[in-house]
């Protein structure tokens, strides 16, 4: 192993020298397939994880219900107070950890430290809410008679999560799973494994610290079959699942047919718009994150983007500046904007997306090409240029404008109107997040109401991407209406019971029905 990586390896405990155990559920197990955990940056081969046997996968649901039966009976407030332990220890090891992520996922250190720090938010605000998870009390029509609705907590939460956030959207189920008095099983991508290995063996010593049973927060790594497995089993009560369209398709119908609860968070093909009355410098800043940060590998990131006509010359040109200020690097570097895309396949995808582009007559004003003979030692790795392109046209139809492509590529469009352009935003299957950028609060009483943008995220003067936990997180249509991280998102955690309660020396019935002889 080369240094650089042993060094964040052993930084976390981890000793890559073996093969490790990829489950846990209240001690370190690990039978199955191989994965290697490959670093994306220099192809490097990290780690090799033994996966989840078919055995340890049925070991880890009941240990998680064994886990769920006793920490339903935790007070929420007790609750918190691990979560409180949780968030202290993910902290202390935040640089570790987002060092880790840059190593294994590939994305730069600043984003890898942020994602970490979006999980200790979440505890955070899980930690509060565990004094707040309040249920109502409803007026009856009857006299003598109380309606509660009290949440309760609601069992085993399998966590699905995808290689692009490979802890953050995690932490944001765990934190409210935990909250609401649920063992959560972690499911991570195949692809970072370690990232997974090592949140756990936090969260976990945590657990056994203060007496709980380590299954309250399992993990089962492994490749399809075993998602496939957790998702089928009857025994899991929730699946949050973060991914592609065509899977999450899947697991939906898959749960629905056993009637679980599911919480879908899928594609993303998100548009900025630019009025020609923005800030121009900050909409190119934000344009220019949103588009090339984390690679273009974010559900959030901008993937359209609709220019007004009369500043689209302008805004064109000082954005191709800053794409030419970019060049690839070790993403563990501080100076390095653009890392590797996560996978060699994901170059593929890169390619033929601009392939499809040039095919359809688009003119590619900067990018449209792997990197190729990068100096040593990052030859090995998966870099792609940042590519800007207008097509011909903005049809629809075409899958250059429908279809999310998971790299940094730039589709441009010029609009007259903004209710051409808000068609347009609306205008795709997917519907994940979406910003205006203008200073007319006319437009902006538009863009958030009924005839605006019809995304989960509609943001103004803000990027597509970047959002912080304490509202809802999720996106509408084919995203899949899921709603995670803050707002109201953790009712969906727990059991809701609908309790009516007599007081009274009779027993009436509702809306005045008579039923005695
Ligand atoms: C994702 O890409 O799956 O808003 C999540 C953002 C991040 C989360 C992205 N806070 O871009």
């Amino acid at each position: 192993l080369s240094t650089r990586a042993s060094a964040i390896l052993s930084a976390l405990e981890i000793s890559a020298d073996t093969e490790l155990a990829g489950v846990y559920h209240g001690e370190w197990t690990g039978t199955g397939d191989i994965l290697e955990s490959v670093c994306p940056t220099t192809g490097e081969v990290l780690a090799r994880v033994r996966s989840a046997s078919p055995q340890e996968l049925q070991t880890a649901l009941e240990k998680s219900r064994e886990a769920y039966e006793l920490f339903r009976l935790v007070p929420a407030p007790r609750r918190g107070e691990i979560l409180r332990q949780i968030r202290e220890a993910l902290a202390a090891k935040r640089e570790a950890l987002g060092a880790l992520m840059s190593l294994e996922m590939g994305k730069i250190k600043t984003e890898g430290v942020g994602e970490i720090q979006e999980v200790v938010d979440i505890a955070d605000y899980a930690v509060g809410l565990s004094r707040m998870m309040n249920g109502r009390v409803v007026a009856s029509e009857r006299p003598g008679h109380s309606i509660y609705e009290v949440p309760n907590p609601l069992g085993v939460v399998a966590v699905l999560s995808a290689f692009n956030f490979p802890v953050a959207v995690y932490g944001w189920n765990l934190a409210l799973s935990l909250a609401a008095g649920n063992a959560t099983l972690w499911k991570p991508s195949p692809s970072t494994s370690l990232c997974s290995i090592a949140v756990t063996k936090i969260v976990s010593q945590v657990l056994e610290q203060n007496g709980l049973p380590g299954a309250i927060a399992g993990l089962v790594t492994g490749a399809k079959d075993v998602g496939e497995a957790v998702v089928e089993s009857q025994d899991v009560d929730m699946v949050s699942f973060t991914g592609s369209e065509a899977v999450g398709r899947q697991v939906g119908k898959v749960v629905q047919s056993r009637f679980g609860k599911v919480l879908l968070e899928l594609g993303g093909n998100n548009a900025s718009i630019i009025m020609p009355d923005a800030d121009l410098s900050l909409a190119v800043s934000a344009v220019f994150f949103g588009a090339v940060g984390t690679a273009g590998q974010r559900c959030t990131s901008t993937r359209r983007l609709y220019l007004h006509r009369d500043i689209a010359p302008e805004f064109l040109s000082q954005l191709q500046s800053l794409y030419a200020s970019v060049r690839p690097g070790d993403p563990l570097e501080p100076t390095t904007l653009l890392g590797p895309l996560h996978t060699r396949a994901a170059m593929g995808v890169y390619s033929s997306a601009v392939d499809r582009l040039r095919k359809t007559g688009a003119e590619i004003l900067t990018g449209g090409a792997l990197y190729e003979g990068l100096a040593s030692p990052l030859d090995g790795g998966n870099f792609v240029m940042p590519t800007i392109a207008v097509p011909k046209t903005v049809d629809l139809a075409d899958a250059v404008w429908k279809t999310e492509t998971f790299a940094p590529v730039l589709c441009v469009g010029v609009f007259d109107e903004l209710e051409q352009a808000i068609k347009w935003n609306n205008g795709v299957p997917q519907g994940l997040s979406s910003s205006l950028w203008t200073r007319d609060i006319r437009n902006v009483g538009k863009w958030i109401g009924p005839v605006g943008s019809d995304a989960g995220i509609v943001n103004v003067n803000v990027g597509t991407s970047g959002a912080e936990i304490g509202a809802a997180f999720g996106g509408n249509k084919s995203t899949g209406w899921g709603r995670e991280s803050g707002g109201d998102a953790w009712k969906q955690y727990v059991r809701w019971s609908t309790c009516t309660i007599n007081y009274s020396d009779k027993a009436p019935l509702a809306q005045g029905v008579q039923f005695s002889s």
